[in-house]
């Protein structure tokens, strides 16, 4: 397929068949490294991606569909809008909108790959693809980015000015040629409320995000105990951390009264079995942290928070086998239990 008129009859099919099949926005980028990838190995080379020793070893691929699929010409880029509303329980603790429904891992990927074969099937000759979302080591904003389907934000998010950034991407690589399409033009202006509103100072300048400080990484990505500067900040996060994105004017405004009733309060995830957890949770994208990893993060939320009724859960929890989880209910009892009375008398 070499005639311009077919490669973009080829990108037509492709756009049509992804916005039917639900994705909101669609861009094609170069199979090439994307502008600005250097702000990738500069962020590793400073330490900046904490724990997360996939992306260091997974480097030199990010920005290498080829690695993915010898002979990729173009990145197919797509978006999916994901809820808005807070994922707010009624004791106030909070998840990260995008674990709400089934894990988008898996759902995206289908949604992806049916793309690919609906698109393929109505374009001669043979043509490969393979689909990325985003555990595929593939550097997905900034393909998406230079495919043009938004721009990003001081808050390192991709945004779009529609939509927002409430965006879960996917890719399809493929060795077609299809014709790119163009960056949009960053709009961020001068607004800083994203970098501001960080309750850690995650933000060392625009875009470049220190993980380290990130209550996302902390509750989402670290296994094993929280250092205690960490469970001091944790506040409502049981998972993840939508905080710069509601601070993002693209957003629109948050709603203060979306509490939900399917989300768990601290107590319920204090108390919450393998069964329970498996059928409620097991096929969503909290079991990225884990039972074990919620339960560390809502025992530490219960300390940073002062909820002293959970007193009692938080002493059953603190004898539990799991690291993590133990340590942070034993540091949660000590916060809410007040010293002993000592005598103010005269001596
Ligand atoms: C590791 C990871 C994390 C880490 C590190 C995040 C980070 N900022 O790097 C942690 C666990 C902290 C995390 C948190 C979140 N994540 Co995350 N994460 C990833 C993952 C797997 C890799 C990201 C990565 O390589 N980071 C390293 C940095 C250096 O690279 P980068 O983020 O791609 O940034 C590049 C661009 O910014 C580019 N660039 C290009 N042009 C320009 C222009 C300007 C002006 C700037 C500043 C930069 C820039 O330069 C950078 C280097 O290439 C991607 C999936 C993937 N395969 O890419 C999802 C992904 C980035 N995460 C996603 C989401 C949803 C989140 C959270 C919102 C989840 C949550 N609610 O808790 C938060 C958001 C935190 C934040 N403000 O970034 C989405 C983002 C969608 C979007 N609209 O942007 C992704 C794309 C997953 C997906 N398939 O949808 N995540």
């Amino acid at each position: 397929m070499t005639a311009r008129s077919d490669r973009l009859e080829a990108a037509r099919i492709f756009r049509e068949v992804a916005l039917a099949a639900g994705f909101s926005r669609f861009g094609v980028a170069r199979a090439e490294a994307p502008a600005r990838f250097e702000r990738f190995r500069d962020w590793i080379a400073a330490g900046r991606h904490a724990g997360m020793a996939y992306l260091e070893r997974t480097a030199d691929v990010r920005s290498r569909p080829q690695n993915l699929l010898p002979d990729a010409k173009s990145v197919v880029c797509l978006a999916a809008p994901y809820r808005t509303d807070a994922l707010c329980a009624q004791d106030g603790s909070i998840l990260a909108r995008y674990a709400a429904g089934p894990d988008y891992h898996g759902t995206l990927r289908k949604r992806a790959i049916h793309v690919a074969r609906a698109a393929v099937a109505r374009i001669a000759g043979p043509v490969r693809w393979r689909v990325c979302v985003d555990s595929t080591p593939l550097a997905e904003r900034s393909f998406a980015a230079a495919a043009g389907l938004g721009w990003i934000g001081k808050n390192g998010c991709l945004i779009d000015r529609e939509l927002g950034s409430y965006l879960l991407l996917a890719e399809i690589v493929t060795d077609l040629d299809l014709p790119p399409d163009d960056p949009v033009a960053e709009l961020c202006g001068s607004c800083v409320r994203c970098l501001e509103s960080c309750p850690t100072g995650a933000f060392l300048e625009p875009g470049l995000l220190d993980a380290a400080r990130c209550l996302a990484y902390w509750t989402i990505e670290h296994r094993g105990p929280l250092p205690d500067a960490v469970k001091e900040s944790v506040g409502n996060r049981v998972f993840g951390c939508d905080i710069c994105q509601e601070a993002c004017p693209w957003n629109g405004p948050v709603r203060p009264d979306a509490t939900d009733p399917e989300v768990p309060t601290r107590a319920e995830w204090l108390q919450m079995g393998k069964g329970e957890w498996r059928r409620r949770f097991g096929a969503t994208a909290l079991n990225r942290a884990g039972r074990r990893g919620i339960q560390r993060n809502a025992a530490a939320s219960a300390g940073a928070t002062g909820d002293r009724a959970l007193l009692p859960a938080l002493g059953r929890a603190a004898e539990i086998a799991d690291r993590g989880f133990s340590d942070a209910a034993r540091w949660a009892i000590d916060r809410l239990t007040p010293p002993p009375a000592t005598s103010k008398g005269l001596r």
